[in-house]
């Protein structure tokens, strides 16, 4: 498709619906269900709501999930799901293993190492490889309902679901999740088939976002998956060593967003800039911090990178409520867009490939979180 047709609709969507100041919409008090459907949920639209939302839970009224000690005593006992990598960002891009021969290798979908401790055990580990020293980040999450799987005894300090979200969207929330993670721990860019209801609880989010109309500007690629593994019976920073990287054998390609918004060197930077001029030079993404208490509302479909800054313990907390996605007219539209190549996405990939550093140049459009409950 001309890569001018592509960018009128970049363009116009942000003009007719989401707006071009590249913010995200904040509201002072929570929506009636009417408002947060017809101004939010039919217009596919992000929106902050302030903690006028949460005042009333024990976990903000009391602090409960900023005391270390409480949390101990009431999760003592309970196993959680660690997710384990050597830089914090889970479910991401990283080069190949080296080959045999020492040839140049691409990149391949690293998802984490995932173990299960019991939650003491979890939050110091959590603590201990927020160090840059620290050769393991950990990253308390798992995309299944973990919260009401995992940190049932933490039930009455939280709402069950969001009642205006609920009434809105005419269902309770299909999975519940909490996120524990450090300085450190990273989510790349992808998408999610739910409408999600993010909480933060301690510390702060930075969400970067944009529209599935944008979907081109992120570059999704195969890549092959791989996992990082570690010894099973060591659990603190120290005995776990170094975590290594297995290829799935057979090969199995995973559709994934190609490109890093921080890269981590200079010669990155401009690496990337130069791969990926639909991110780099288009419009701004939607960037908004999400503080504690405040409830950001993400969009199904909507592109989202996310990193955080530990409160003064060094941990961050967040809990999201996913609610089902409604399969319409959009999300066919949306099938039918990622369908057509972009001529500079095109000429992009076989940049990446002529270097050596990308797997696949198919285009491909189911980018998603890969240990979510249901993939649509
Ligand atoms: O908090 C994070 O690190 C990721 C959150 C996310 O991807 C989601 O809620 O879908």
């Amino acid at each position: 498709m001309a890569d001018e047709q592509l960018g009128n609709l970049w363009r116009e969507a942000r003009e007719l619906s989401f707006g071009t100041s590249g913010q995200v919409e904040r509201l002072e008090s929570p929506p009636s269900p009417l408002r947060f459907l017809r101004d939010f949920v039919a217009a596919n639209k992000p929106c902050i709501i302030s903690r006028t939302a949460t005042l009333h839970w024990p976990a903000f009224a009391r602090s409960l999930w900023s005391d270390d000690a409480y949390l101990r005593r009431v999760l003592s006992g309970h196993s959680v799901s660690v997710h384990l990598t050597p830089h914090g960002r889970a479910d991401s891009l990283v080069p190949l293993p080296p080959a045999p021969d020492g040839g140049a290798r691409g990149l391949c979908f690293a998802s984490a190492c995932v173990r299960s401790m019991e939650f003491p055990e979890a939050l110091s580990l959590i603590y201990d490889t927020g160090l840059p020293s620290s050769p393991v980040v950990a990253y308390a999450q798992q995309q299944n309902d973990c919260f009401r799987a995992e940190y049932s005894a933490l039930a009455m300090d939280v709402e069950p679901h969001i009642p205006w979200a609920t009434e809105a969207l005419g269902c309770l929330p299909e999975a519940v999740n909490l996120w524990i993670g450090n300085g450190r721990s990273e989510t790349s860019f992808h998408k999610d088939h739910y409408e999600n209801l993010y909480v933060v609880v301690t510390g702060e989010k930075h969400f970067l976002l944009l529209p599935p109309t944008e979907a081109h500007r992120l570059y999704v690629r195969s890549y092959p998956a791989a996992q990082y593994v570690t010894t099973p019976s060591s659990s603190s920073s120290e005995e776990m060593g170094e975590l290594k990287l297995e290829v799935m054998e057979p090969e199995t390609l995973v559709p994934w967003c190609s490109v890093d918004p921080y890269p981590p060197s200079p010669e990155d930077v401009a690496k990337q800039r130069s791969r990926f001029p639909l991110y780099f030079e288009g419009a701004k993404p939607f960037e908004c911090t999400v503080k504690a208490g405040e409830i950001l509302y993400l969009p199904s479909m909507w592109f989202h990178h996310v990193s955080q800054t530990p409160d003064c313990n060094g941990r961050t907390i967040a809990i999201n409520y996913w609610y089902d996605m409604v399969f319409d007219i959009k999300y066919a539209y949306f099938n039918f867009l990622v369908s057509i190549s972009s001529h500079t996405s095109e000429s992009a990939g076989m940049l990446c490939n002529s270097s050596g550093d990308v797997s696949n140049i198919s285009e491909d459009s189911e980018p998603e979180s890969k240990n979510h409950i249901v993939n649509a």
